[in-house]
């Protein structure tokens, strides 16, 4: 099949540099090329990792308590407009973080693009230890990765352009299509916010309760069995033991291969449009200890595990390409 793919070395969602070289790391170790050659697919978009220097506003003092606010807003509308234009030709879109603010311009071009290609909402599994789901004013920290979900569900919203107010109907997403797995380190304020919106969250707890196998029908039954699926996977999920490499690690994780499965399954729909991977960060974890290297090889199996049910026997057609 077609893959498109966006590589974005952006940081300013948060406050730790170096998530900004995830792509070049990822795409070193092996990652494209394994795309193509192994698995098979055509890779388009795939010759530059972005900076967006070009979007770097002269001052960017916070609005609403948020840091970066300009920035943020205006890569991520460059983002939306690249995988938009990915997605409207049909392409799956792999997407390579950078921060998790990063999803509030991939999430907002799947919608737009499968609202235009297909008439068609879509859902989208947000696999995180945290729930990204901050307003501006509930957030603490003040960084926009800790808000994505609050931005693109229309939860919190701008007039502004320069601070998200391009995000339109089109490009949002409703609380009902919208499933979490992975949760472990939720503000009490988020957690306020998913109880009253409804929104359904498997946890950690929930995971060792009934098993990640059961986790995974229950969220899938919950989305709807023909339904395009945004997977937006923040590397911070899996356990340190995985993934040391990432901004704010928060033990008790996914092992794994429970990340595997999850992303496996989720290929497995044959309704997969788009993956985000985000939040690998190779600069946090020292050489000698080898966490940097594992987070990024941890990422390439999540994302190959998105791509291609290698572990099966029988490949699932792709519904939506
Ligand atoms: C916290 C942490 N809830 C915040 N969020 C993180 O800053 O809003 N998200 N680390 O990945
Ligand atoms: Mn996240
Ligand atoms: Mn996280
Ligand atoms: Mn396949």
């Amino acid at each position: 099949g077609d893959l498109g793919i966006v590589a974005v070395g952006f940081s300013g969602g948060q406050g730790k540099p170096g998530v900004d070289a995830a792509p070049t790391a990822l795409i070193e170790s092996g990652l494209l090329t394994q795309l193509r050659d192994e698995l098979g697919y055509k890779l388009h978009g795939h010759d530059a990792v972005h900076s967006y220097a070009d979007l770097a506003p002269a001052q960017d003092p916070p609005h609403r308590g948020m840091k970066n606010p300009r920035a943020v807003s205006a890569v991520t509308r460059r983002i939306a407009e690249q995988v938009y234009a990915q997605a409207r030709e049909g392409r799956l879109v792999l997407t390579l973080g950078g921060d998790h603010s990063i999803a509030i311009g991939t999430v907002a071009g799947t919608a737009s693009a499968v609202r235009e290609r297909l008439g068609r909402d879509i859902a989208v599994i947000w696999v995180d230890a945290h729930a990204d789901i901050n307003t501006p004013e509930t957030s603490d920290s003040g960084n926009v990765h800790g808000m994505p979900v609050s931005f693109l569900t229309g939860l919190a919203r701008e007039e502004k352009d320069e601070f998200f107010g391009w995000l339109k109907d089109e490009h949002r997403i409703s609380v009902k299509k919208l499933v979490y797995i992975g949760l472990r380190d939720v503000d009490a304020e988020e957690k306020k916010i998913l109880r009253e919106n409804g929104i359904k969250a498997f946890s950690m707890f929930d995971i060792d309760r009934h098993g990640i196998g059961r986790v995974m029908e229950m969220a899938l039954a919950h989305i709807g069995n023909d339904t395009p699926i945004h997977l937006s996977f923040d590397v911070d999920a899996l356990d340190p033991t995985w993934a040391p490499s990432t901004g704010t690690p928060v033990r008790g994780g996914l092992t794994l291969r429970e990340g595997d499965f999850i992303c496996e399954c989720v290929h497995q729909t044959g309704s997969l449009v788009a993956v985000d991977l985000v939040e690998v960060n190779p600069s946090l974890a020292s050489e000698k200890d080898m966490g940097a290297h594992e987070t990024v090889r941890a990422g390439c199996s999540l994302v190959r595990g998105s791509l291609v049910y290698e572990r099966r026997i029988v490949e699932r057609v792709h519904k939506y390409h």
